[in-house]
């Protein structure tokens, strides 16, 4: 355990000492808890860190004020799109990606370090179920649908493979996803191949740069945003574990989209076809202040400029037939490979510039009182994933569509827009057109056809109720078998029993 006095050596070299101003008076479990967490921080980076943040706050707040001049959409040469053009291209793209996976070179990397505040809940967003028929939790989806692709690889090539799951949680989150992930028995996947890691935390900062005691015996500590992936794997050695297992691709996720494809080979195939190192998927945006990030070029380089830094007018520029100028929302999800993976993290890394938040963050005043500011007091610094694309040889952007690929869960139901109930909506009138493409249809109550919308958007209550399990269909495959031609009282739910039609 470390001493007190080391501690305290540390943090003034840090000039941070008034971190230990109650530890005197502290009983020795708290006492010893607070010293563990201090000695862990190193005082130069602490001392940085600090200083850097009260620097940013010095700045005025908003985007920098030439960015919109130096902006620019990225050119089509460097877009790929799973709706658009030639369907024979996205068949091919589909097969490459199959092979790869069959040959174990792919993998999924999955973002669940944040505390899902705006959703508020106290546990892991993934651990979140949105309501759907059978009440299937994030996590469980995305585990399911990583079995069904390992199955789709296996039956193409007559192989069986793994596609690995990687996990980057943070302190809030390790915890309760291990726990949760062996109550579900890994949701049947082997858990040696499903590999939790940690990224690091930093403290919150006054805006003369102090870092915040939350409590008399905790410093206020937040992840290092979700750009903290690229310290994380090297801290644990992640890249070391996919070259033994002979990954070259990697698919990095968000937590929060319940369409979310993992590993999907189309994609997968298109980046690797074209000899891409990094590579984005895009939505087309829906309005202009949605809070998805920009795809697009800064100076010539492709970059996101998030949601939180583009000015609105540049956010509502529009082209002559009214679409957005910059409207390739980032949804998160994410192309590398192993070996640009590997530069980032050896070279690029330090590069990377924190981005600032400013904050409510709880503190003990001088007297040790708890408080709960009103107002923002502090400043949370992170470094988001995407400010690597910057460094890519060969970056890529893939278009997909917005009803088959994204609906992210980030507010209460209380909100207007991703929500649980957008999001359990999306889903299901997924599956609904899924279930008319594949020639069902639908009856009331009394045994009559409901109408038919095969093209229901996913903001849209479908007319009835149909669920499929990710392990009987990935995207829309293989339902024909089960339902062509014939006629199912809502709701319907095939699952991995395949076809199990429950009652109302
Ligand atoms: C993210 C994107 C935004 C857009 C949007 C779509 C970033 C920085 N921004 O914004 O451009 O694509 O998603 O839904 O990617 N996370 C960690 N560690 C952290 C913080 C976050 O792992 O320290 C994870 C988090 O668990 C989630 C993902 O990163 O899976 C995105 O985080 P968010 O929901 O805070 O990002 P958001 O919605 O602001």
């Amino acid at each position: 355990m470390a001493s007190e006095q080391d501690v305290r050596a540390r943090l003034q070299r840090a000039g941070q000492e008034h971190l230990l101003r109650f530890c005197a008076e502290l009983a020795p479990g708290p006492r010893a808890a607070l010293l563990a967490e201090l000695a862990a921080l190193e005082p130069e980076a602490l001392r940085e860190h600090c200083r850097r943040a009260a620097a940013a706050c010095a700045r005025p707040p908003g985007p920098a004020p030439d960015l919109a001049a130096r902006l620019r959409p990225l050119p089509p040469e460097r877009v790929g799109s799973a709706y658009r053009g030639d369907a024979g291209m996205r068949r091919l793209w589909e097969s490459e990606g199959f092979h790869q996976i069959s040959r174990n070179k792919v993998a999924v990397l999955l973002l669940a370090g944040g505390q899902g505040t705006r959703l508020g809940v106290t546990y892991p967003k993934g651990m979140y179920q949105v309501g759907l028929p059978s009440q299937k939790t994030l996590y469980q989806l995305q585990a399911e649908r990583i079995r069904r692709v390992e199955q789709l690889a296996g039956e193409r090539h007559g192989t069986r493979c793994v596609l690995p799951w990687y996990i980057m949680t943070s302190e809030f989150t390790l915890g309760p996803t291990v726990k949760f992930f062996k109550e579900q028995d890994f949701f049947c996947l082997d858990p040696n191949n499903v590999v939790m890691f940690e990224q690091r935390m930093l403290p919150a900062v006054t805006f003369d740069g102090k870092a915040i005691l939350e409590r008399k015996d905790k410093v206020a500590l937040a992840p290092d945003g979700n750009g903290g992936l690229y310290c994380a794997l090297a801290d644990h050695q992640v890249l070391e574990d996919m070259e033994r297992r002979g990954v070259e691709f990697v698919h990095v996720y968000c937590v929060d989209n319940i369409l979310v494809r993992l590993a999907d080979p189309v994609f997968i195939g298109f980046c690797v076809l074209q000899g891409a190192d990094c590579g984005a998927k895009v939505v087309e945006k829906a309005y202009p202040e949605e809070p998805v990030g920009v795809v697009c070029q800064v100076d010539g380089v492709p970059q996101v400029v998030e949601y939180s830094e583009i000015s609105p007018e540049t956010a509502q520029l529009r082209r002559p037939d009214g679409s957005l100028l910059y409207s390739a929302g980032n949804i998160c999800n994410h192309f590398f490979t192993r070996g640009f993976l590997q530069t980032v993290t050896r070279e690029f890394e330090p590069l990377l510039t924190p981005h600032v938040a400013v904050k409510k963050v709880p503190y003990v005043d001088e007297e040790g009182n708890p408080v709960k500011p009103i107002k923002p007091n502090g400043i949370k610094m992170e470094k988001f994933v995407f400010d690597v694309f910057q460094f890519a040889k060969n970056f890529v952007a893939f278009e997909v569509l917005r009803d088959e690929e994204f609906s992210p869960l980030k507010n209460a139901d209380s909100a207007d827009r991703d929500t649980p109930s957008t999001a359990r909506r999306a889903l299901l009138a997924q599956h609904y057109r899924w279930a008319l493409q594949a020639g069902a249809h639908f009856l009331d109550a009394h045994g009559v056809q409901l109408p038919e919308m095969p093209s229901l958007p996913s903001s849209a209550e479908p007319p009835a109720v149909c669920e499929i399990s990710p392990l009987v269909s990935y995207s829309g495959e293989g339902l024909e078998v089960y339902l062509r031609g014939q006629g199912f009282p809502s709701p319907l739910i095939l699952d991995e029993n395949r076809a199990r039609v429950l009652q109302p």
